[in-house]
């Protein structure tokens, strides 16, 4: 049901972002805090490790054009439809992603301007933006992030594409140097199919470049990492509705198997929409802030929107240090249980995280669904949540907790009718 996703009782009939006024209507979603990071570009911060990553991996692909200002703001036709998403794709519900309006939303990813960026012409493109998803919360998942799209198309037939053996006993030499380890998996494999208008002999032609091209990047990135256990790298068959075969690639990083980014053989209907004739090629998108996370040995997704010195001042243009944590200040959590309104679905796990997030902006770490469960007789389901309350500079005082953790029950009760226990 649409309504049930608001988590901000009335929105205004029209809502400001980058100078523009934009209309709302009944699945209106975006939250005040969401609205606050749209201007601030972290991206283009001078100084900023993001801002560093991104012109390392430009500097790493210097004859693409390079892309960094594009509106965040697109229909949900660009977002979805030009990239063969089906009609009833999760990604589009109200609880996965936010809307201005039925016809505008925040890019769920900066695959939303592949079709603007071929229908130029350009053959060889990066392009890096801030991306906005309702999302769980931990210490690797935030609401606003960034990507960075990168594509290559070459000519259908795949004449004048590197032919790739020899650059690639090149790269495992230099990659048996290195400190770096890459599991591999087959291009393709009945369940990472080729597209049935693709030559299979191109189309594993494309994915070996595709994969090149990234395993040099993750040299160029990771190669000089100092440290003695060897990263560990691994590429999984992943689903894209807008490549095949798809890929991700996974980073071993504090006891964990990381995502760090998505790619795959561009779907040949999204470059018929481009109006591109006779090629094919592949697209990635980074997560910029996971990569970030681990050449940096930043802690917590939450630093990069820190405007603590102590953060800020520790990194310069240009330059991949260690950050160095300032103290880690005391956690509080807080559990709230209740009952679900009779005869309606239990409360979306991002509805939860979006109404913490807004009354709590960063002082919340991570939320967590503790137990959920149905009473046998009445039929009403009961869902129970620990929220984990940390700020990244500051010790919190028990009462801003306690008012914090208030504002969440009131909100809670207000806008979902649901009943604590
Ligand atoms: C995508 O967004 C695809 N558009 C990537 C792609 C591009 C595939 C081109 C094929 C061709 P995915 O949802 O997996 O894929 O996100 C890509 C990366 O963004 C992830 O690997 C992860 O590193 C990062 N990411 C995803 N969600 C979050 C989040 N909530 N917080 C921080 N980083 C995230
Ligand atoms: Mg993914």
């Amino acid at each position: 049901s649409f309504h049930s996703s608001s988590v901000t009782s009335k929105y205004a009939d029209t809502l400001e972002i980058l100078g523009d006024k934009y209309h709302t209507d009944e699945i209106t979603n975006v939250t005040p805090s969401i609205l606050s990071k749209i201007p601030l570009q972290v991206h283009k911060q001078t100084g900023h490790p993001l801002n560093t990553l991104r012109s390392i991996i430009e500097s790493h692909y210097p004859d693409f054009s390079h892309f960094s200002s594009f509106n965040p703001l697109v229909t949900p036709f660009k977002n979805f439809d030009e990239l063969a998403f089906p009609k009833d794709h999760p990604g589009r519900s109200v609880t996965d992603s936010y809307y201005i309006h039925k016809n505008l939303m925040l890019r769920t990813h900066t695959s939303a301007h592949e079709v603007e960026v071929f229908s130029k012409g350009e053959d060889k493109w990066l392009l890096t933006a801030d991306v906005y998803r309702r999302d769980e919360i931990d210490g690797s998942h935030y609401p606003v992030f960034h990507q960075m799209e990168g594509a290559r198309l070459y000519s259908a037939d795949a004449s004048g594409m590197k032919q790739v053996e020899e650059d690639n006993e090149r790269l495992s030499r230099h990659l048996k140097m290195s400190n770096i380890i890459i599991e591999d998996i087959p291009h393709i494999s009945p369940t990472n199919p080729v597209q049935r208008t693709h030559d299979p002999v191109h189309s594993e032609l494309v994915a070996k470049n595709l994969k090149l091209s990234l395993n040099s990047l993750l040299l160029r990135l990771f190669g000089s990492t100092a440290s003695e256990e060897p990263l560990r790298v691994r590429w999984i068959e992943a689903y894209f509705p807008f490549t095949s075969p798809s890929f991700e690639v996974e980073v071993f990083f504090r006891g964990k198997w990381l995502e760090i980014l998505g790619c795959g053989v561009v779907i040949q209907s999204t470059l018929d929409i481009s109006n591109v004739e006779g090629k094919i090629g592949w697209a990635f998108g980074l997560g910029l802030e996971r990569i970030a996370m681990i050449l940096y040995s930043i802690p917590d997704i939450r630093l990069f929107w820190s405007t603590d010195e102590r953060f800020l001042s520790q990194f310069k243009d240009g330059e991949i240090t260690t950050f160095k944590p300032y103290s880690k200040f005391p956690s509080c959590f807080k559990d709230v249980s209740f009952w679900n309104a009779q005869g309606s679905a239990p409360l979306h796990d991002n509805d939860f995280c979006d109404l913490v997030r807004d009354v709590a902006g960063d002082l919340v770490e991570d939320v967590k669904m503790i137990d959920s469960f149905v009473h046998p007789k009445t039929n009403r389901s009961s869902s129970c949540y620990r929220i984990n309350y940390r700020s990244m500079d500051r010790s919190l005082s028990n009462e801003e907790v306690n008012e914090l953790q208030k504002s969440v029950v009131t909100r809670l009760t207000d806008l979902f009718r649901v009943e604590i226990r």
